[in-house]
C-alpha cells in the first residue's frame, strides 16, 4: 500500500521535476533492451537537429531555409524516400507574401494504407516571448521549436532506409506554420492549410497521422493532447501505451488536460485522425520556457529526450506498419 502510494507519487513528481524521473526511465529503457523493438538513434536525431541549427534560422524567403529545404530533400532521396515538393506561395497574417514549401518523403508510395508523420521546418521570424523586448524582431534558432521534430524523422527516414516498412510510411516537412498571430488561430499552420486544401498527391488519404512539436527539451514530460485525443483516442493510448513498455512512463503521463492548436489539427479538419506529440508543462501550464525566445538554441536539446519520442514512433511503425 505504501509501496504503491510512494511509486505514484514519485511518477507525479518525476514530470514536474524531471531529472530524477530522467534516470528512472532511462535505466527502465536499458532493462528494456533486451526485448526486442525498433532501432532509433537519439545520438543521430541529435545531430540532424544540430544540423538544420547550423543554416541559420530557417524563416521562409530566406537563404537559410532555401538551402535548408534543399538539404531535407537530399536526406528523404538519401534515405530510400520518393519526394515529393509542393511549392507555395502564402500570404501570412501581416500581408506577407512567403515562398514557402511543404516536403514529403514517401515509403511504399503505392501502399493503401499508410501511416503520416509530420513536423513543421520554419522558424518563427521572432523572438517575441523573449524577456528582453530588444529580442523580439530577431528570429528564433528553432532547436526545439521546428528542428526537434524534423530530426526525430529524418532519424526514422534513416532507419525505413535500412528496412522498409511493409505498409506505406510518409514523412512530412510542412512549411510557415510559425508565422503566425497570437490572437488568430488561421494565420498559424499555413503549409498544412495548403497540404490539405490541396495535396500533393491526388486523393491522399492516410489512415492515421502524428505530429512531433517541440520534441527535443530537456527533461521534457508528453501529456496527451486534448484534439488528438478526441479525433484519434485509440491511436494516442497505443502510443502512450508503447512509451510505457519503453520504460518511459514517466516522460509520458497517461494524462491528459491541455489542448493546442497545431499543424494537426488541419489534417483533423481533413478527416485524417492526427495526434500530436508535444511537450507541454502542466504544472507552469505552458510550452517550454525557452518557446519562442532567443534561447531556443542547441543548449536546450536533450539526445535522451529525441531518444524516447523517436523510439516511441519507430515501435509503433514497427508494430502496425
Ligand atoms: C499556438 O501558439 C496558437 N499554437 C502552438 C503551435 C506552435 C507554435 N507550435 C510551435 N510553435
Ligand atoms: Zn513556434
Amino acid at each position: 500500500m505504501l509501496g504503491a502510494a510512494l511509486l505514484s507519487a514519485m511518477t507525479l513528481i518525476g514530470c514536474a521535476s524531471g531529472s530524477a524521473s530522467g534516470s528512472t526511465s532511462d535505466s527502465a529503457a536499458d532493462d528494456a533492451q533486451s526485448v526486442e523493438h525498433a532501432a532509433f538513434s537519439g545520438d543521430s536525431a541529435y545531430a540532424y537537429v544540430a544540423r538544420q541549427v547550423e543554416f541559420g534560422p530557417r524563416v521562409p524567403n530566406t537563404a537559410a531555409h532555401r538551402a535548408a529545404g534543399d538539404w531535407l530533400i537530399g536526406e528523404l532521396r538519401r534515405h530510400g524516400a520518393e519526394v515529393v515538393e509542393q511549392p507555395l506561395r502564402l500570404r501570412a497574417f501581416d500581408g506577407t507574401m512567403l515562398d514557402a514549401r511543404n516536403i514529403m518523403g514517401q515509403y511504399n508510395p503505392d501502399a493503401s494504407e499508410r501511416l503520416l508523420l509530420l513536423a513543421h521546418w520554419d522558424c518563427r521570424p521572432w523572438a517575441d516571448e523573449d524577456d528582453d523586448e530588444s529580442r523580439h524582431k530577431q528570429p528564433v534558432d528553432g532547436a526545439n521549436d521546428g528542428a526537434s521534430g524534423v530530426g526525430v524523422l529524418l532519424e526514422i527516414a534513416r532507419q525505413l532506409g535500412r528496412q522498409a516498412p511493409s505498409k506505406g510510411v510518409d514523412i512530412l516537412f510542412v512549411d510557415a506554420e510559425d508565422w503566425g498571430s497570437s490572437g488568430d488561430e488561421d494565420s498559424w499552420a499555413l503549409g498544412a492549410q495548403a497540404f490539405v486544401e490541396n495535396p500533393p498527391v491526388a486523393g491522399y488519404l492516410p489512415k492515421e497521422g502524428i505530429l512531433l512539436d517541440m520534441v527535443g527539451g530537456k527533461d521534457a514530460c508528453f501529456y496527451r493532447e486534448y484534439f488528438s485525443d478526441r479525433s484519434a483516442g485509440a491511436l494516442n493510448s497505443r502510443l502512450w501505451q508503447i512509451a510505457g513498455q519503453l520504460g518511459y512512463s514517466s516522460r509520458f503521463p497517461n494524462a491528459s488536460g491541455f489542448a493546442v492548436t497545431d499543424d494537426h489539427v488541419r489534417f483533423i479538419e481533413a478527416g485524417i485522425p492526427t495526434v500530436d506529440i508535444i511537450e507541454y508543462n502542466r504544472e507552469a501550464g505552458g510550452f517550454n520556457p525557452r518557446w519562442h525566445t532567443s534561447s531556443d538554441t542547441m543548449e536546450g536539446i536533450s539526445a535522451e529526450t529525441l531518444q524516447a519520442v523517436g523510439s516511441v514512433v519507430a515501435e509503433y511503425i514497427r508494430k502496425y506498419y
